[in-house]
């Protein structure tokens, strides 16, 4: 079964690969996803210079799903800058997520990376966790300003890491905005921002920073991501490519993605629980459902949900 997926004019032998933040901080983490059956070895968000991220505990997972409030835990890019170019010995793409908490730093960081050139870069405008700093991607103009930005900096393929709308006129404005800036792919979603999960016997909040705040993720927000994936790949007519995130847990859910628009999806709530022999999974299931119905390869399924 044919489970390679081409995005941005690159190429990846398996559409799963991990999302931004999951095992994916350290050189270890990104050599273990280099050797894994990941499709693809995405980096941690990273911001000009290391970030301790926020106190512990900052990530609790549940049977629905997760909760996390890390914060930009990263070793700055000035030593993914150093990393990067070694990971090219996994033969596989490298896509760097970029962050900051305040665009200057998304420009620092662009101009480090850029120079080593990784495959793609996706722009996370979507972080919900730091105090006082708003997400990016629910403001319009302060996204379209950024990005226009990162366009004079950016030479390689540049996507954005959108948090999760829940109005057809936020999909709209934004989708307008990304078509004039021209982006070349869009992940969405991001965590489900700011959500509360409680631990009634002890009757306190499972995480510690923000009150208890965080972003949620797992198979819980999988018809919030379903929905994101959909409204974009009708908004673009299915031009832009479109990397689903949110709640594959299996499989089925991967080829759910696909139906809905996606082109390649990324991995979470999933990979943290089970570690990387979870692509290995996936991709057996992935192919056993396309095998069922009749597909030949995963991109044959993307987009055709039919509507009642
Ligand atoms: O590090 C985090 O707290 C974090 C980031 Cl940057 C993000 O984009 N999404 C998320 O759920 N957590």
């Amino acid at each position: 079964m044919d489970l390679s997926a081409t995005l941005a004019g690159v190429h990846f032998a398996n559409c799963v690969m991990n999302a931004a933040g999951a095992l994916c901080v350290t050189r270890d983490e990104l050599e273990a996803l280099g050797r894994s059956r990941s499709g693809a070895i995405v980096t941690k968000s990273m911001t000009p210079a290391f970030r301790d991220g926020n106190p512990s505990p900052r990530y609790h997972s549940f049977p629905g799903g997760s909760i996390n409030s890390m914060g930009l835990p990263n070793l700055g890019s000035p030593t993914y800058a150093v990393l990067i170019p070694g990971l090219r010995q996994f033969g596989k793409p490298v896509m760097a997520s970029i962050a900051g908490l305040e665009p200057a730093d998304f420009l620092d960081v662009a101009h480090v990376i850029t120079e080593v050139r990784p495959d793609l870069i996706e722009v996370n405008l979507s972080c919900p966790n730091i105090p006082g700093k708003p997400q990016i991607g629910y403001d319009v103009e302060a996204s379209r300003s950024l990005l226009q930005r990162l366009n004079g900096v950016i030479t390689v393929p540049m996507g954005v890491k959108l948090p999760p709308y829940f109005d057809p006129a936020h999909h709209e404005a934004m989708a307008d905005m990304l078509r004039e800036i021209g982006v070349a792919f869009v992940s969405v979603i991001n965590s489900v921002g700011n959500g509360l999960v409680v631990d009634p016997e002890r009757e306190c909040t499972v995480i510690k920073p923000k009150g208890g705040f965080g972003g949620l993720g797992g198979s819980m927000i999988k018809p919030v991501a379903l929905a994101n994936v959909r409204a974009f790949w009708k908004l673009f007519d299915g031009r832009v490519p479109i990397i689903g995130t949110g709640g594959i847990v299996s499989g089925m859910d991967v080829f759910e993605h696909g139906l809905c628009g996606a082109s390649a999806v990324q991995i979470g709530t999933v990979l943290v629980d089970e570690g990387v022999g979870v692509f290995e999974r996936l991709e057996r299931e992935l192919g056993e459902v396309l095998a069922r119905k009749g597909y030949r390869s995963f991109a044959e399924c993307r987009g055709r949900l039919r509507e009642l």
